[in-house]
């Protein structure tokens, strides 16, 4: 059985839901085939997520690490790289708000997720879902807890891999109801998730397609 970790978060700003945090205990319910999945929630503060996430890893001892997010997308969106910095006007929910300090001091400026992507991505989409290549994570919790997780798997010799996927909002959450947002039902996001598990657990590699913009 293969073990992994998929963490969600608890709701921030001004919402009352995180379907993050919902789509990781549905494949915690309802796993790709071979796989035992531990979700564990963290709190949107930039501080505490880390620690909760490096205890869970501690914990779990997992195979894959899966991080989730609420961003506003228009479907699977995974990540490709984590940048070394936390810059954003919003809150966290400890109240700090930060303007440009590293993630880790002295750390790589970057790390790219080490999830086969463009494979994750492609199986997805042939299973008549979008989903997407996504070049920057943010600067807030969530790029945070990407950047994160990665300098611990790359630091502590482990031969975990992990990356970090965003997801989008439901059709029941204000954003949507204001027009800020795409959404998904949450059952669809977690079907889409669960195809970028399964295929993430059965490949190591990746393929060679171009999927970069020119913007
Ligand atoms: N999304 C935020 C933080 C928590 C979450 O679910 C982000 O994209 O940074």
């Amino acid at each position: 059985m293969t073990r992994v970790l998929v963490t969600g978060f608890d709701p921030f700003d001004k919402d009352t839901y995180n379907p993050s945090w919902a789509a990781a205990r549905l494949l915690q319910e309802n796993p790709p085939d071979g796989a035992e999945v531990t979700a564990v929630q963290l709190p949107c503060k930039y501080d505490e997520s880390l620690k909760v996430l490096r205890e869970a890893v501690l914990e779990t001892d997992p195979d894959l690490v899966m991080s989730l997010g609420l961003s506003p997308r228009s479907g699977i969106s995974i990540e490709r790289v984590a940048i070394n910095v936390n810059d954003c006007p919003a809150a966290d929910n400890a109240g700090r708000t930060l303007k440009g300090e590293p993630v880790v001091a002295d750390g790589p400026a970057a790390y790219f997720s080490t999830l086969p992507i463009k494979r994750c991505a492609r199986e997805v989409w042939q299973n008549g879902m979008y989903a997407e290549i996504s070049h920057t994570a943010g600067a807030f919790v969530c790029n945070h807890v990407f950047y994160g997780l990665m300098h611990l798997l790359a630091t502590e010799g482990k031969p975990r891999r992990g990356g970090f996927v965003h997801i989008p909002h439901t059709p029941e959450m204000p954003a949507v109801a204001q027009g800020r947002a795409p959404s998904l039902p949450v059952d669809l996001t977690a079907k889409g998730l669960r195809i970028v598990l399964s295929t993430a657990l059965a490949h190591e590699t990746d393929i060679d397609i171009p999927v970069g913009a020119t913007h």
